[in-house]
């Protein structure tokens, strides 16, 4: 826990926590920079045009306004670091190169804008972002040195780990993040579930699970944004999310890069687990930018009696 001599743990803004978790300086400023970049992503969220933008992201899905402006805020942050070597983003084709030199810098892969469809019903959306040493960014999520997210809700939330604890920041009315949650804990088992996709095209295995966490008495919780239900299994410590291959889609719809990645890690920094289905997520090798994988993630034994479950289809 970390103590301030008259100060109370919520008023320990963001960089002074990072200064804390004996991490080196250029990954508090890119970790800082990227708090700074989601000021002007919320101002994109509340007033920014909610129509179409005409083009589309490398899965084909077509974007919204907001997903290149949110893009363009987070780039251009990034590039301007002075911290970073490459960038990946999931409204960009390709890898950014921003220096060839990658000495002491990061890649950064990131979400600008996760269920960015969600705004113009006025749900939660969020930001989510994965950094790496160096600049490979197809390395297993386990290598990661830092993940985090910031969440668009009724308040605006930020979550990092750089490995050591999982620690939340609330900002406050002048747009400062200030700690809220320290070395926030997963419990052991839980009784939320969260489940992604359309459940007419489940697996019978994940039936199965979904039949066993309801006369287990599970609450369904599901807003169809992945960092709010994400969040809510985190901060409760409790339950698990999943998004499963549905028949159709073998490897599901998340993202292995911008979302799956970023969010096992945090989750397995807070005593929860993640995998496929087979293999905890932060050892799957990611073979392509626009890989995806079904995930089941939450609390440890929630997560091991989906295996069962999905191991018996
Ligand atoms: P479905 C949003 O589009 C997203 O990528 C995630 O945020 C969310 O978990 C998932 O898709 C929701 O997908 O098929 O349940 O609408």
């Amino acid at each position: 826990m970390l103590s301030e001599p008259g100060k109370s743990k919520f008023q320990i803004d963001l960089r002074r926590h990072l200064r804390s978790q004996n991490i080196c300086d250029k990954l508090v400023h890119l970790i800082c920079e990227i708090a700074e970049a989601s000021k002007y992503v919320i101002n994109a969220v509340r007033t920014g045009d909610l129509g179409v933008a005409g083009t589309s992201n490398l899965y084909g899905e077509e974007q919204l306004a907001l997903d290149v402006l949110s893009d363009r805020i987070m780039r251009k942050r990034l590039i301007h670091s002075g911290v970073v070597c490459n960038i990946a983003s999931e409204e960009m084709d390709e890898i950014y190169q921003v220096t060839t030199d990658s000495d002491g810098l990061y890649s950064v892969a990131y979400d600008p804008l996760d269920g960015s469809s969600l705004v113009d019903v006025n749900l939660a959306v969020g930001t989510i972002v994965s950094i790496f040493k160096g600049d490979n960014l197809l390395q297993e999520g386990r290598k990661q040195v830092a993940a985090m997210y910031i969440l668009y809700g009724p308040r605006v939330s930020l979550v990092y780990s750089v490995g050591d604890g999982v620690h939340e920041f609330t900002m406050n009315q002048l747009m400062e993040y200030n700690l809220t949650r320290e070395n926030v804990r997963m419990q052991r088992d839980g009784n939320i579930y969260s489940p992604g996709g359309l459940r007419n095209k489940y697996n019978e295995g994940d039936e199965k699970f979904i039949r066993y966490l309801e006369a287990k008495g599970c609450k369904l919780r599901y807003s169809g944004g992945f960092v709010p239900d994400i969040n809510q299994v985190l901060m409760k410590g409790k339950g698990l999310f999943m998004y499963p291959a549905l028949n159709g889609s073998p490897n599901g719809k998340l993202r292995l890069l911008f979302e799956l990645n970023p969010m096992a890690f945090l989750i397995e920094h807070a005593g929860g687990a993640a995998t496929n289905g087979k293999t905890p997520i932060l050892d799957l090798k990611p073979e392509s930018l626009d890989q995806r994988a079904p995930i089941y993630i939450g609390c440890v034994e929630d997560v091991n009696r989906a295996m069962e479950y999905v191991d018996k289809a």
